[in-house]
């Protein structure tokens, strides 16, 4: 694009920023747009009128931010990510684009409030779980930092499930997100990509590394795009979505003619397959192949519009790394290494040293895990049937390395062996980690400790060849989102205490406030504001202490050990009612995997305990569990702004990083926590007097586990640990939880009981701060004024200096 396309150029008017000119626009967009008028409007119609009018004025901002991009042909990022959260657009959009207040009164000719209209953006359902809410804060402090990039990913038709609880136990339905259309999608179908599958190989004459790849499926991939807005920059980034389709050739009109309808369509219907759900359930030989096909989709899709992109305005290959750093947000995309390669040597003819040399400069790897479960790995037969040529590339790769570490350390078969990218076990697998680390020209961990865990222990071969290929990042969250959205009383108070509002995107301002810390008056106004926010959620009595553990469901992350504390306050308090009680509203939030039937167990488990002490008179006005349904970005922005007390309780070394940690700290909650993750260097920020730490660390950890752990020990020593256990398995919480307390006793693998009684002092030291609020409140303030280092932007200036290498690009303002 020129900067004649530019709405300057061809005369195009300015739109207005009066009330009056955003009312015009938006009963223009009603009318024009979706057809419709004033007075038959639905309430969707006013929701896209709305949403289309603020996608306009962004429009403008990311006309100049291309041509300025074009214009300066930086090195632009990609970010490569199977998993996006974005959250709720309309309100988002309001904020980027400045539009909220004058959109709040316009509203009102369509007779309804903004607030309405706002209740039915449905936020995009294209992710799990704190990798996906990563990306999407990544994404957010790039275009807030003036980053040239693009966010690559699925529009999957079903992202994530919708939760419910049925009888108290976890039920899954399916999240139609898109159902009633998405307004704030550009799709862009004539950047379409055509991806292979499976099929054969043939040599081609006259080379030894070029082979022709012959595949037996093709599918269309058809991008659109969703707008990503910097807050207080002109930039506006894009996040690209691929979404599978068949081929016109894929409809098959002569067997539809004999009536066969379901024939007909079964190519097609198994293309779109791609892109329907994210994660399919890998517990079969199909599942697992189509989660394969799936990265492979992904990767081919997104790595030929780079290289589209990067032939706009280079024409020698030896610029592309220059030009292009490619960010692979965990393993899931990692086959996009041999695609670059099969790219560039079969398709672009150039020769294997060179494409190699291109390809391990425009791959960076950031490693999100140190669970040996979740470093995938795909047997070789299915990468022989699925992508053919993709293993042959796979295997040279890994020859060439392995003569690389043979030269560093001769005769050592065994770090061969450990090493490999090949697995060679009972079945062969390709380890998909390895080939992330090999391929690429930094790996990283997201938070101190992980990092150094990656170095020592999963990656520690890794690290010896290559010691300065390892690097930290630790992780961040967007202020915008998470303080300035989700909870605007506090962000006021903070803008009011520090006179202005520039910490929204200089975020380690906020420690200004540390001289507010002992404010009478502020302390009162803090106070004030977060009984408001409790009094919104409605989950309990705003005076009590809420205390809130929301995130995925998995035993890593021990819900077991806070349901384990619930139960001991249960049986204390009806054995001493009269005693002098903290009142507590507990809340739980979080899916489990749908196999996953330890996590579901417990999910069931919390909803008995619940409801006994609902029922129970005597200890019901001190303790009350809430378990809130369908956890998902909206839901945690109206958490979190509520919670006085984070619950961050993994076992150490087990917990990457953690973001919800930083988003409750950041909103001046205090944490209960382990020394895992960023929960370390939290502490270290906010002051250990500030943070309520409990637990064996990492290393304290896998001694007890080296030196043969007997949780029976604990149960028979600590008698109320007895008790809780006992207490369900003689089934007090309507027969629920007995496999829980079956596999505590039995293994016990996150060392739930061999930390129950540290947690337990930990909640005790809990309660005496609360009981003290000028104690409590001084400690939340100096939560938040020392959490700045968690915003994102933070995360993203880390990755630009050190791992990427690149430099803002600065979009100019539209002349007036
Ligand atoms: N994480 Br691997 C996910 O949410 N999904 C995954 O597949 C993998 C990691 C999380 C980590 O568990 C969490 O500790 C971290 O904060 C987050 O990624 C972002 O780095």
């Amino acid at each position: 694009m020129g900067p004649m396309d530019l709405r300057q150029g061809i005369g195009l008017r300015r739109l207005g920023t009066t009330t009056d000119e955003f009312q015009q626009d938006l009963l223009s967009s009603l009318y024009y747009r979706r057809g419709t008028t004033v007075e038959s409007a639905s309430a969707h119609d006013a929701y896209d009128a709305l949403a289309l009018t603020v996608r306009d004025r962004l429009a403008d901002r990311r006309a100049r931010t291309a041509a300025a991009h074009y214009a300066s042909n930086p090195r632009w990022v990609y970010y490569l990510s199977a998993e996006y959260l974005l959250g709720a657009q309309l309100e988002q959009n309001l904020l980027y684009s400045g539009t909220g207040e004058v959109a709040a009164q316009a509203v009102k000719a369509l007779g309804r409030s903004l607030q309405e209209i706002e209740d039915l953006d449905v936020e995009p359902g294209l992710g799990n779980g704190g990798l996906g809410r990563l990306a999407a804060c990544l994404v957010d402090s790039m275009a807030t930092r003036d980053i040239p990039a693009v966010g690559y990913g699925i529009r999957y038709d079903f992202g994530i499930f919708k939760q419910s609880l049925e009888n108290g136990g976890q039920a899954e339905r399916p999240d139609d997100w898109a159902f009633q259309g998405n307004p704030w999608e550009f799709p862009a179908p004539d950047d379409r990509q055509t991806v292979g599958f499976y099929g054969h190989t043939e040599p081609i004459a006259g080379s030894q590394t070029r082979k022709r790849w012959v595949p037996g499926e093709i599918v269309l991939g058809e991008p659109s795009h969703m707008l990503v807005p910097g807050y207080g920059t002109e930039t506006v980034n894009i996040v690209r979505l691929w979404r599978a389709r068949g081929s016109e050739a894929s409809f098959d009109l002569s067997r539809f003619s004999a009536g066969q309808y379901a024939e007909a369509v079964q190519e097609a219907v198994r293309a779109e397959n791609i892109s329907k759900v994210l994660y399919p359930d890998d517990s079969t030989e199909l599942g697992r192949e189509l989660r394969l096909k799936q990265q492979y989709f992904l990767c081919s899709c997104s790595l030929r519009d780079i290289i589209r992109r990067f032939r706009l305005r280079n024409s020698d290959w030896a610029d592309f790394a220059a030009k292009t750093i490619i960010q692979l947000n965990d393993t899931h995309p990692t086959i996009a290494i041999p695609e670059l390669m099969r790219l560039l040597v079969d398709e672009y003819e150039l020769d294997w040293d060179q494409a190699w040399s291109i390809t391990r400069r425009t791959f960076a790897y950031t490693c999100h895990t140190l669970l040996p479960e979740a470093l995938e790995t795909w047997p070789v037969h299915l990468f022989e049937r699925l992508l053919p040529r993709h293993l042959e590339i796979i295997y040279l790769i890994n020859l060439l390395f392995l003569r690389e570490v043979e030269a560093r350390f001769p005769g050592d078969n065994d770090r061969l062996r450990r090493m490999s990218i090949i697995g060679e076990g009972d079945e062969r697998r390709v380890r998909m980690a390895h080939l992330a680390v090999v391929g690429t020209e930094a790996v990283n961990g997201v938070a101190e400790l992980h990092s150094k865990l990656l170095r020592e222990t999963v990656l520690q071969d890794f690290a010896d060849l290559w010691p300065a290929k390892f690097q930290n990042v630790t992780n961040g969250v967007s202020p915008r989102r998470f303080v300035k959205l989700a909870n605007p009383r506090l962000a006021d108070l903070i803008t009011e205490g520090l006179g202005d509002d520039g910490w929204l995107n200089d975020l380690e301002r906020l420690a200004e406030l540390e001289s507010l810390a002992d404010d009478a008056a502020f302390m009162e106004r803090w106070r004030a504001v977060k009984r408001a926010n409790k009094v919104d959620l409605a989950a309990g009595d705003p005076d009590s202490l809420t205390d809130v553990m929301i995130k995925r469901f998995h035993e890593y992350k021990r819900q077991q050990l806070k349901l384990l504390h619930v139960i001991t306050m249960y049986q204390r308090i009806r054995q001493n009612p009269a005693g002098d009680w903290v009142p507590r509203t507990v809340l739980f939030a979080g899916k489990a995997a749908p196999a996953y039937h330890a996590a579901k167990n417990i999910i069931r488990l919390i909803n008995a305990v619940g409801a006994t002490i609902a029922a129970d008179p005597v200890v019901s006005p001190y303790l009350k569990v809430v378990f809130a349904e369908n956890y998902n970005v909206t839901l945690a922005e109206r958490i979190i702004p509520a919670a006085d007390l984070s619950e961050q309780i993994s076992l150490a070394g087990k917990e990457a990083s953690g973001t919800g940690n930083m988003k409750l700290a950041l909103n001046g909650a205090l944490t209960v926590g382990t020394l895992d993750g960023a929960n370390i260097e939290i502490r270290a920020r906010v002051g250990e007097e500030n943070f309520f730490l409990f637990g064996l660390d990492a290393y304290q950890a896998a001694e007890v586990q080296i030196r043969g752990y007997n949780p029976r020990e604990h149960y028979e020593w600590d008698t109320e640990l007895k008790a809780a256990l006992d207490a369900i398995t003689a089934g007090r919480f309507d027969g629920a939880g007995r496999e829980l307390v079956d596999s505590l006793l039995g293994w016990d693998e996150y060392l739930t009981l061999a930390d129950y009684r540290s947690y337990l002092d930990a909640q005790e030291e809990v309660e005496r701060a609360w009981r003290d609020p000028a104690r409590w409140t001084r400690m939340s303030i100096l939560n938040t004024a020392h959490s700045g280092f968690f915003s994102s932007d933070r995360t993203i200036a880390d990755y630009a200096a050190r791992i990427w290498r690149v430099a803002p690009v600065t979009v100019p303002k539209e002349d007036q």
